[in-house]
């Protein structure tokens, strides 16, 4: 339970009288000390509702508030300062000075937000203007809770690893599904999406004599909106990574190249995976999982205006695998694809 405190002797500390000095005093004085005053202590220093304050536990990126209440037993108004005392910062004191008038309380606020794993231990002091060498002092402890989310991976700052402790179905094993959100902290995005969950339909520009990152693209048909941050576009001898603000789709999407100004591109691959007319294969993985590739005949170039889909068979990611199901077209970036002939 806490307690009030109160300084007891004030008026004979601050003159360095000893204890028997101030038995002496004590005895001599009474007849000073008016009988109705308000407080219960014989002093004329500062009373606090209590000496000890735990706070929490709080966890991280959470704020909690507490109180003293710090009142003048004086006969005259009177300045407070208060001092906090606390290495980490994770306490705060919103005001730190008061006038009191003679039996004023004050409930001050102090609030708690952890940035170290507790215990977090400091401590609250105040002195009255006129009693500087008197100070009377709360000890905080502020507790941490290092799983603010209860979903078993504790934050980042108490050496867990829960990219967001505020949200319980993200955390690393949590599984990632389409939605444009990272779920399993390990900076992919929506990479359990499933296979099939875009296809490629549409490449330009991958030839070596034409390659020109400024009108480069692949188009993709996505069959669910997702996000493809941090997956990779391989060819058979460059990875590209893909970078990519925003979930899109369902529906044609864009992976552009980085220098692509004409087009309207959901994402940009960085570098660009150049393909090569002898080297005909292109995948899309999330982390080490296939989502699509394309794999043909060697022997089938790549023409400089590029190859697309059949409209018809846009968006299934196992029948774009046979070369019939592709046919050399004038581009439609991010727009329907044209009927094979
Ligand atoms: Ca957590
Ligand atoms: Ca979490
Ligand atoms: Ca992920
Ligand atoms: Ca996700």
């Amino acid at each position: 339970m806490p307690r009030s405190i109160t300084l007891h002797n004030i008026p004979y500390r601050k003159f360095g009288i000893g204890a028997a000095g101030g038995l002496i005093l004590g005895l001599a004085l009474p007849a000073c000390l008016p009988a109705d005053r308000a407080f219960p202590s014989p002093d004329e220093g500062l009373l606090l509702s209590a000496d000890t304050l735990n706070v929490g536990p709080v966890a991280f990126e959470q704020q909690a508030w507490a109180s003293v209440t710090v009142q003048n037993a004086g006969p005259a108004p009177r300045g407070v300062l208060a001092m906090l005392d606390e290495p980490t910062g994770s306490f705060a004191l919103p005001v730190g000075s008061w006038t009191l008038e003679p039996g004023q309380a004050t409930a001050v606020e102090l609030s708690f937000a952890p940035t170290t794993l507790g215990p977090i231990a400091g401590s609250l002091s105040f002195v009255a203007a006129d009693l500087p060498d008197t100070p009377v002092t709360v000890e905080l402890t502020g507790l941490v809770d290092p799983d603010g989310d209860d979903d078993g991976a504790a934050h980042l700052l108490a050496g867990g690893d829960d990219c967001d402790d505020q949200d319980e179905s993200r955390h690393p094993e949590a599984e990632d599904v389409p939605d444009g959100q990272d779920q399993d902290c390990d900076d992919l995005v929506d990479e359990d999406a499933g296979d099939g969950a875009a296809a490629l339909t549409e490449l330009r520009s991958f030839s070596s004599l034409t390659a020109s990152t400024s009108d480069s693209f692949v188009e993709l048909y996505v069959n669910t909106g997702l996000r493809m941050e941090g997956w990779e576009l391989r060819s058979t001898a460059e990875v590209g990574v893909v970078r990519m603000a925003a979930a899109a789709g369902p529906g044609w999407v864009l992976l552009c190249g980085p220098d692509a100004e004409e087009i309207s591109c959901a994402a940009t691959v960085e570098p660009w995976p150049t393909l090569l007319p002898e080297q005909d294969e292109l995948r899309l993985v999330a982390g080490e999982r296939a989502i699509d590739q394309v794999a043909w005949d060697p022997k089938w170039r790549v023409p400089a205006e590029g190859i697309q889909v059949d409209a018809a068979l846009a968006g299934d990611a196992a029948v774009n695998d046979d070369p019939l199901s592709w046919c050399a077209a004038s581009p439609t970036p991010g727009a329907e694809n044209r009927d094979c002939p």
